[in-house]
């Protein structure tokens, strides 16, 4: 017996766990509402009181009563087919190109396994994908050329053989390119291959963006719509008809960085991006939910999030049957249904999908009775008709206010034939056998012999010149703006600041103690004050402002948000007030490392999507930096971005008090694995000042041949306060870009002499070990610079290199072993680091090497008891360079246990409390 409708007050707890208090305040309207939905059910069946319900939610909704949204819709088309806009195309040709290109993106793949090479690729993503691409591509994608200029398109990477082969059709890349796939060094030498995925930095000209690491694509094409949106804010670019596109997969949308960011682009309205999911069920091992539906899943997350969803689940073919679903027990089945049968039904027989899923509602199965075991095989997933795909692409591009993603079903493998479509191996097929060939060839209507079908090398097929396809391909791709995807660098280089900009990085603090990341943000100040240039310094913080000081850009560069500010501000009458504005300069991300990297990269790419270089410089804890946030760092150098890194509270033992989880003593380490990142730690501020400029004339400057300007710097930026000292009069610029400068020279005098090789905050401490080993010991030690391990490092491996290739003429130095070649004594490093991290240059520095570091887990304490604990102070350095003399026989050995006396840590060097006189 059903439960009668209660007529008290609605209870406090509401459906998904919203409280509500509710007052009913007209009981007897409520209890007749109620017994109305009664009687429906009662008379009309639950399908029926569905429908009304969702009605009445419309309605609601078209009144404006804010009611609460709907988590999911039935499983089934958002955009119903009489909706549906006609198809402007040739749908005959388009089918037939499309036949074409999977064919070529099987046949590529096909034959790079050929032996002997076995360089594998991916078939069966791009085959489920066809439809998804070549809507876009004649109907959507604009190119370059396009008067308000091109989209951006992230292709999945594991279907770059699809956009190749259509890149073939285009007369882009010829046959024996494709035959190079995935070779790019062996078979004609570096540059002439094909790179297995969407890599920029191997093909500069077409690829825009990388795309194979799961889960980045969605996050930077989020970050990449709203970069646009900032450019066109700010009135630096006109970006208002360009569309940021994303091809994702429904197994990369478990990523956390897939579903991460997606709250950021409804918020800011990016009704500029669309994304485009596809759900063919599958990942590499296996259903992405076979025990749940996936589309259900991403449509109740985009559309919690505020996105625009659309849903393609079923081909035209279905429209019959929906249309006469008049009890609703098509779409119950739908419903319920779970992916992992789904997926089954696609790789069985029509009779079985009969049995199986018609079969299990007799009100479905008569539905069916009419139809042949082959039609009933034959009705599609929406995602392999363009004229749903077509209706949803033109719906996503018209939506305003909210970012849309398309949820496209379709099949892993389509058209490969039974081996392929829907098996769960089939991401990792990479043959066909001849009978597959044939297969293929004859679903794709292709007009090619069984003779010419070799199983190793089956040929290409590529339509003849005026060729219907072939002008049909071009003339679309001409109305539309051009080719894709193309990259292109049109961008102006820069007229740098001149040298007074760099003054206050010159002249010292005087007896002001101010930490190195207090001295750049002074240089970045006067540099984003240049008249010229200065409008294109873009600060990205993730909510550290006041940490880094960067607050104080708050009131004259102000906040970006798209919405301005429409609240008034609880310290609008402080001087350092925090202002947001639609025209903000700063990009502050909030806590999110992952979103101001991709920002980074949005902003550091510029010059190429946007012929507009943006020279961002995002700034962070230095410890939640590479170490989180690596990969992207790493994607982005294949995307050629530049810019600056900036890991302020740099060090293991500089944070004071910190511990841990937050100190960090490795970041340099992990920025040495990136081949585009030069990274630096510099001491004080006027070596800054050499570096950035340097920086800026690489990258967006006059580069010097044969240099590449692709590259990004990661600058560690110290929080303890020192004397910033004047820049010495002879200034060993090209030491301090190099990676050393000899900045403390030992006095002359008779005593042993010593090298003692410092980085970043380590410099003073050596200072204090060069004056105590000369006052204490008469040792005479010069106090080097080390402004970059890393540079020294690679140079050496280059002048390594040089000499291996050239044997027979006279060997090069590298510059770190040419400076300490003449250098007397034992070398002695130090740094707020791991002792790796020096360690790079060892091989390449003549005479007797040592290190001190910070290696293992950071503690919280005072920067002092640190200091002594991981033996990296003055006293440690002192004691080294003493053993290091004993050692070498250049002092007497009874020196070191009095030494050893004197300089072992024995109890912690800060000021105690008396805790006896506390209260
Ligand atoms: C971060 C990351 N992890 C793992 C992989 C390896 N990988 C490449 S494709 C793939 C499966 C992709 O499945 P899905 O996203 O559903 O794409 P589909 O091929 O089905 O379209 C995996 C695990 C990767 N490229 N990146
Ligand atoms: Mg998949």
């Amino acid at each position: 017996m059903r439960e009668q409708p209660s007529n008290a007050t609605i209870g406090t707890v509401m459906p998904r766990g919203m409280t509500s208090q509710l007052l009913d305040s007209d009981a007897s309207e409520t209890m007749e509402w109620l017994e109305s939905l009664d009687a429906v059910i009662d008379h009309a069946g639950r399908t029926r009181a569905h429908y009304l319900m969702l009605r009445m939610l419309n309605r609601a909704r078209e009144q404006q009563v804010g009611v609460p949204g709907v988590g999911t819709t039935d499983y089934i088309n958002t955009i119903p087919p009489d909706s549906e806009p006609p198809f402007p195309g040739d749908e005959d040709l388009e089918r037939r190109i499309r036949a074409y290109i999977r064919w070529n993106a099987a046949i590529m793949v096909h034959r790079a396994q050929r032996p002997g090479v076995e360089v594998g690729g991916h078939i069966s993503t791009y085959a489920s994908a066809a439809a998804l691409y070549e809507v876009g591509f004649n109907h959507f994608f604009r190119g370059r050329d396009h008067p308000g200029g091109g989209d951006q398109v992230y292709f999945q990477g594991h279907a770059s053989p699809g956009i190749y082969a259509r890149a073939f059709l285009e007369g882009r890349l010829g046959e024996s390119q494709l035959d190079r796939f995935r070779q790019e060094v062996s078979q004609h030498g570096a540059g002439a291959g094909l790179p297995s995925y969407p890599h920029p930095r191997r093909m500069p000209d077409f690829w825009e963006f990388p795309t194979v690491s799961m889960g980045l694509t969605p996050l930077n094409a989020i970050y990449q719509a709203r970069f646009n949106r900032y450019l066109l804010n700010r009135g630096i670019k006109d970006t208002s008809q360009q569309r940021v596109w994303a091809f994702l997969g429904d197994g990369e949308m478990d990523e956390p960085e897939s579903l991460g960011a997606i709250g950021v682009a409804a918020r800011d309205g990016l009704d500029n991006l669309t994304f485009v999911v596809n759900c063919n069920l599958q990942r590499l091992d296996g259903p992405v939910r076979g025990n749940g539906k996936v589309i259900q899943e991403l449509e109740a997350f985009f559309g919690g999030a505020g996105w625009n969803v659309i849903k393609v689940v079923w081909g035209r073919e279905w429209d019959p049957l929906l249309a006469n679903d008049h009890e609703g027990a098509l779409i119950d089945l739908m419903n319920t249904t779970p992916d992992g049968d789904f997926q089954t039904f696609k790789a069985e027989s029509g009779a079985f999908v009969r049995d199986h899923f018609f079969g299990r509602d007799p009100r479905t199965e008569a539905m069916v009775q009419d139809l042949t075991d082959e039609q009933i095989r034959g009705l599609k997933r929406g995602g392999h008709d363009y004229r749903k795909l077509y209706a949803a692409y033109r719906s996503a591009t018209e939506h305003r206010g909210q970012p849309t993603v398309i949820l496209a079903k379709t099949v892993k493998g389509w058209t490969l034939g039974s081996h392929f479509e829907g098996r769960n191996s089939t991401h990792q097929m990479k043959k066909l056998t001849l009978d597959d060939l044939k297969e293929f060839r004859d679903r794709l209507h292709l007009d090619i012999p069984d003779s010419r079908l070799d199983a190793t090398l089956p040929p290409y097929y590529r339509p003849a010149d005026g060729s219907p396809e072939k002008d049909y391909l071009r003339d679309r791709r001409l109305a539309l703006g051009g080719y894709l995807p193309a990259r292109r660098v049109e961008s102006p280089r820069l007229n740098l600041p001149d040298d007074t900009a760099y003054a206050v990085s010159r002249r010292g603090t005087g007896k002001q103690k101010v930490a190195t990341t207090m001295a750049f943000v002074r240089l970045l100040k006067e540099l984003m004050n240049d008249r010229a240039m200065g409008h294109r310094f873009v600060p990205i913080i993730p909510d550290e402002a006041r940490t880094f000081g960067l607050d104080s850009l708050f009131p004259s560069k102000k906040i970006y948000s798209p919405l301005g500010q429409t609240y008034l501000s609880v310290d609008r009458d402080l001087l350092l007030s925090y202002q947001e504005d639609i025209k903000g300069v700063l990009l502050h991300e909030g806590i999110t490392e992952a979103g101001s990297a991709a920002s980074w990269a949005a902003a550091g790419t510029s010059y190429a999507t946007h012929g507009e270089p943006m020279i961002p410089l995002y700034i962070f804890y230095s410890m939640f930096g590479f170490q989180r946030t690596g990969d992207e760092f790493w994607a982005a150098a294949d995307q050629m971005t530049r810019g600056f890194l900036l890991g302020a509270t740099a060090g293991r033992t500089t944070l004071n008090g910190e511990g841990l989880q937050h100190q960090d003593g490795h970041s340099l380490l992990l920025a040495l694995t990136n081949p585009a990142c030069l990274s630096y730690d510099a001491a004080y501020a006027f070596e800054l000042g050499h570096i950035v400029a340097e920086a800026l004339r690489r990258m967006y400057g006059e580069p010097r041949a044969g240099e590449d300007p692709n590259v990004f710097y990661y600058l560690t930026l110290y929080n303890e306060p020192i004397v910033q000292p004047a820049q010495p009069a002879d200034v060993d610029i090209e030491g301090i870009l190099a990676g050393m400068h000899r900045y403390s020279p030992a006095q002359a005098g008779d005593g042993p002499n010593a090298q003692i090789l410092a980085s970043g905050i380590a410099v003073p401490w050596a200072l204090e070990a060069q004056e105590r080993l000369l006052r204490e010991w008469s040792v005479n030690a010069d106090v080097w610079s080390v402004t970059s391990w890393t540079q020294l490092r690679r140079d050496a491996l280059a002048a390594d290199e040089w000499n291996r290739l050239h044997p027979d003429r006279p060997p090069k130095d590298a510059y770190v072993t040419s400076r300490l070649r003449n250098a007397p004594g034992p070398v002695v490093a130090v740094s707020d680091w791991m002792r790796a991290v020096p360690d790079q240059i060892a091989p390449f520095v003549p005479g007797t090497w040592s290190s001190l570091g910070t290696d293992g887990f950071g503690l919280s304490d005072t920067r002092g008891a640190l200091r002594q604990h991981f033996g990296v102070d003055a006293s440690a350095i002192v004691l080294r360079v003493l053993e290091q003399l004993v050692t070498g026989d250049a002092l007497d050995g009874s020196a070191l246990s009095q030494a050893q006396r004197t300089y072992r840590p024995t109890h912690t060097p800060e000021a105690s409390i008396d805790h006896e006189a506390s209260p």
